[in-house]
């Protein structure tokens, strides 16, 4: 065959190409080595980016974060069986917060498929229920049609990830190349606008709404629909709260900002909830860790739902009056339809909640240094400017609690799945995806030591990604739930033996701090913020018994609330 000849492999990069995709991240192996030959070609004329990660959970998140911080499509590379299924985690990660991502993975020789081939993982069955959607690709005339229906299906609609599966010798196989898009998708129609008739109905309950309370979700962010969730906020005079997956989607310094609702949420925020009379959930999905008990949620709250996907409609509450359709379309067409209402009694009270119940802590230098207080520094030291990126755990609730955001993708943490790991990769594409920002990963010693290889990648892609460690001796969020409903039975989260972080970056070639004083936490953030050519951790010494509050145990209620520590914990 001739040099010039058209292969498999080159239809995956053409497509790439044609999606305007600049980065990929991943991880080769045998099955993908014909993909990553043609990559050496796009990379050396800087048409594609590779960043090679040290593991293939570092790729997925990364491409996941990138995908979060730009609104584009992230994409990730790996081989088969072991590359594939370490992608696991990372792409259930994405599918739960619908995050719109393409994993490409390699896939055994199509004729020794199923029979349990070397580096064979049947990686199209492990990835049915949690991708958007999967391909196993049989013939190299369609690989080029596939991947553009990846593309379009990934970023359509309800976002999320779907995978497409190569079998390594359909990429060394010639192929034509068509240059028309994909074909039409039978039975895949992404809503757009919502029902007339529901809508006229929203806006009539909105209008005369006595206690309304405004439930924002990241569906807002997807579709672009901050601006028109706050006109729609200032024009009713809305109260309202965001989930975490909506942190920034309404900017928390606003007036009409309640914050977050739920388990970790502000006392205020689960309060207006709670006593609603009508809630306008747009782009929010009900999640157990909002509601707690969904019996006793929201008792006198009728629903307006507005979601894209049908599903989420009457799936954990009723709605009185539910809208399908794309957030930012709907609230085009819902905004002109509603009548400005004047704040009343509901709105004074409310206000009224928020003052006298803050988010509060023990700011005491005497008892070490309050992780709360970090985080508020870390707000300051940035001007609340930051793309913030956490890891999973108690620094992560603290992170949603005391960094204040006020922009759509500023906020940048795995919701759904709670997958720690996540946060450090997921830096590393956010400041890929965005060089002029300054990234921060708020990390556990826990969860940074999930993915903290990719300090490697972070180094040699010269990221100026900052990880503020707060380390408490444990896997914090654990020993919580056995201090508060465990007698404090501490078992199995002890972190006795964690290494010497700020050596172990100095042994990457990033730089390290120490903190172990709160008089040092603002020079350190500022001298850290300087740094601007590799990664830079800081590695906090915090209270090891300090808890996370307001607190609602897992599947209670509001009644249940604890606002501040009980007494005698
Ligand atoms: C991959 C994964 N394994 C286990 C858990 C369960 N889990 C949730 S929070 C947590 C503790 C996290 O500890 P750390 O990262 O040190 O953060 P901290 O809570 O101390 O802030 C654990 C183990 C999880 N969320 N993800």
């Amino acid at each position: 065959m001739s040099e010039a000849t058209f292969f498999g492999a080159d239809a995956v990069i053409k497509v790439l190409e044609s999606e305007q995709v600049d980065v990929i991240f991943g991880f080769p192996g045998a099955a993908v080595i014909p993909i990553y030959d043609r990559l050496y070609h796009a990379e050396a004329e800087g048409r594609i980016h590779h960043v090679l990660t040290r593991h293939e959970q570092g790729a997925v998140h990364a491409a996941d974060g990138y995908a979060r911080a730009t609104g584009k499509v992230g994409v990730c590379i790996a081989t088969s069986g072991p590359g594939a299924m370490n992608l696991i985690t990372g792409i259930a990660t994405a599918y739960m917060d619908s995050v719109p991502l393409v994993a490409l993975t390699g896939q055994v020789r199509t004729g020794i498929i199923g029979k349990d081939a070397f580096q064979e993982a049947d990686t199209f069955g492990v990835t049915m229920p949690i991708t958007k959607h999967n391909y196993l690709v049989k013939d190299a005339g369609r690989l080029a049609e596939v991947l553009r229906e990846a593309f379009y299906i990934a970023r359509t609609g309800r976002p999320g990830p779907v995978l497409v599966d190569i079998p390594v010798d359909l990429t060394n196989t010639p192929c034509e190349w068509h240059e028309d898009g994909h074909k039409q998708i039978p039975g895949y129609n992404p809503p757009g606008k919502g029902d007339p008739e529901a809508l006229r109905q929203a806006a009539e309950l909105i209008s005369k709404a006595e206690r309304p309370v405004l439930y924002v979700g990241g569906g807002v962010i997807a579709s672009g629909a901050s601006d028109l969730v706050r006109q729609l906020a200032e024009k009713a005079s809305l109260y309202t709260v965001h989930t975490l997956m909506a942190k920034g989607a309404f900017p928390e310094d606003h007036e009409l900002s309640m914050g977050m609702p739920g388990m970790h949420g502000t006392a205020y925020a689960t309060h207006a909830m709670h006593h609603a009379g009508l809630i306008i959930s747009v782009g929010a999905r009900f999640d157990d860790r909002v509601t707690g008990d969904p019996s006793k949620f929201a008792p006198e709250a009728e629903v307006i739902h507005i979601d894209i996907d049908p599903a989420e409609i009457n799936k954990v509450r009723r709605a009185r009056v539910g809208i399908v359709g794309d957030a930012r379309e709907v609230l085009e067409e819902l905004l002109p339809l509603v009548k400005p209402r004047r704040p009343g009694e509901w709105e004074a009270h409310l206000k009224e909640w928020r003052a006298d119940h803050p988010l509060s802590y023990n700011a005491d230098p005497e008892d070490g240094v309050s992780p709360q207080y970090v985080i508020e520094q870390l707000w300051e030291a940035t001007k609340g400017e930051a793309v913030v990126c956490t890891e999973v755990g108690q620094h992560q609730m603290w992170a949603a609690q005391y960094y204040r955001c006020r922009y759509p993708r500023q906020f940048i943490s795995s919701g759904g799945l709670g997958t720690m790991g996540y946060g450090f990769p997921a830096a590393i594409g956010a400041q890929i995806g965005c060089p002029d920002r300054t990234v921060v990963d708020i990390a556990g010693d826990g969860s940074i030591q999930m993915c903290i290889q990719e300090l490697a990648t972070a180094v040699i892609q010269k990221l100026p990604v900052k990880i503020v460690i707060l380390n408490n001796g444990y896997l914090g969020m654990v020993r919580q739930w056995q201090d508060l409903f465990y007698g404090k039975r501490y078992s199995g989260v002890d972190l006795s033996g964690n290494p010497d972080f700020v050596k172990l970056a100095e042994a990457y070639s990033a730089a390290g701090f120490l903190v172990t004083d709160k008089a040092q936490v603002r020079p350190t953030l500022d001298k850290a913020m300087q740094i601007t050519d590799r990664p830079c951790l800081i590695d906090v010494h915090t209270p090891p018994e300090e808890n996370v509050f307001p607190m609602i145990p897992a599947g209670k209620t509001f009644e249940d609330m604890m606002e501040t520590a009980p007494v005698g914990v």
